[in-house]
């Protein structure tokens, strides 16, 4: 589902309500923290208060970003809610459970705002684009629609979404828009320069030590073709590693030359293994998570398993990789 028109039903809304409440998904990455700080600030410039509430902490990297000390963090609702808020603004969550927070949400009238394969389409107002290369993306457009001039901080914080979303301008999703995009809002006063220092040269010791732990466990299957990782709670504990830390390290599997697809198993606190994919070019892991209760893009996605043990798990894993660089093969 493409849709390059914003909905006027959603911008009225917009225009007409005065408290909203942002969130996006729990574990929130770039795309998700750029979009909810840049569309509060563009919002601000209409005259709106806002409040941003996400159930899990900023990672490091995204707190230089405009207002992310105003972020209201965890699962008790900030002062007010629901009653002060006319509406919830969801960015970038393709169900509604991927926030966190759907039990407090649901008792406000929710925007939907999203460019994941398989939205569901829940709330009042609903805009997604799949084509969009990242959400920050989107609320730019919604500020241009809002003939709202965007300010050189909430240009920086659109322009990191890109940034996050692309890897750098490197997945298949560094469109034409992206860079068109990008452009305008370095002319709108981003820092590109900043943000790659944000995001590639503050990275914690912790997290390259954990880098190396869960290179350790690497292994490569099917002529090489394939790659398999962990990260286990013993690894975080060792390093020292924090939320948020892992984020990122599944591009050093996937850069190893032969490698079209990868899988990264991590351990969670609950017992459950949270798995994250990706891949290259046409080979899909999207369907993989999606089969499994997850979803995410075409190159990018992931699910949590409830059920398989490790070694069961990633045997199942490896086959369904199979299956989809043999679907590419057969096209
Ligand atoms: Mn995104």
């Amino acid at each position: 589902m493409s849709a390059k028109k914003i909905p006027d039903s959603l911008l009225d809304r917009l225009r007409s309500g005065k408290r909203f409440l942002l969130t996006s998904h729990v574990n929130p990455d770039g795309d998700a923290i750029g979009s909810e700080l840049g569309l509060a600030q563009v919002l601000a410039s209409l005259g709106k208060e806002t409040q941003v509430w996400n159930r899990d902490e900023t990672p490091a990297a995204y707190l230089p970003l405009i207002g992310s000390g105003n972020i209201h963090v965890g699962p008790e609702p900030p002062e007010g809610f629901p009653h002060a808020f006319d509406a919830a603004i969801l960015l970038e969550c393709p169900s509604l459970d991927r926030c966190g927070l759907e039990e407090h949400v649901t008792q406000l009238p929710m925007i939907n705002i999203d460019h994941h394969l398989g939205n569901d389409a829940y709330g009042v107002e609903t805009w997604i684009d799949t084509e969009a290369p990242a959400v920050g993306a989107m609320v730019y457009r919604l500020a241009n629609a809002l003939n709202l001039k965007i300010d050189a901080d909430t240009a920086t914080a659109l322009y990191l979404t890109l940034v996050t979303d692309t890897g750098g301008f490197r997945f298949s999703n560094a469109t034409a828009e992206a860079f068109e995009s990008a452009a305008a809002l370095v002319r709108e006063g981003a820092r590109p320069e900043q943000v790659s220092h944000w995001l590639y040269e503050s990275t914690p010791e912790a997290a390259i030590r954990l880098l190396s732990e869960i290179i350790s466990t690497l292994e490569l299957h099917r002529n090489g073709t394939i790659a398999t990782a962990w990260l286990t709670l013993d690894m975080v504990r060792r390093t020292g590693a924090r939320p948020g830390d892992a984020e990122g390290l599944i591009d050093y599997p996937r850069s190893i030359a032969g490698v079209e697809t990868v899988a990264l198993l991590k351990e969670l606190d609950s017992g459950k293994v949270k798995v994250s994919l990706r891949s290259r070019g046409e080979v899909s892991v999207e369907r993989i998570a999606r089969a499994r209760g997850g979803g995410g893009h075409r190159n990018a996605a992931g699910f949590t398993s409830e059920t398989s043990t490790g070694s069961e798990l990633q045997a199942e894993l490896v086959a369904a990789m199979a299956e989809s660089l043999d679907a590419v093969a057969v096209d």
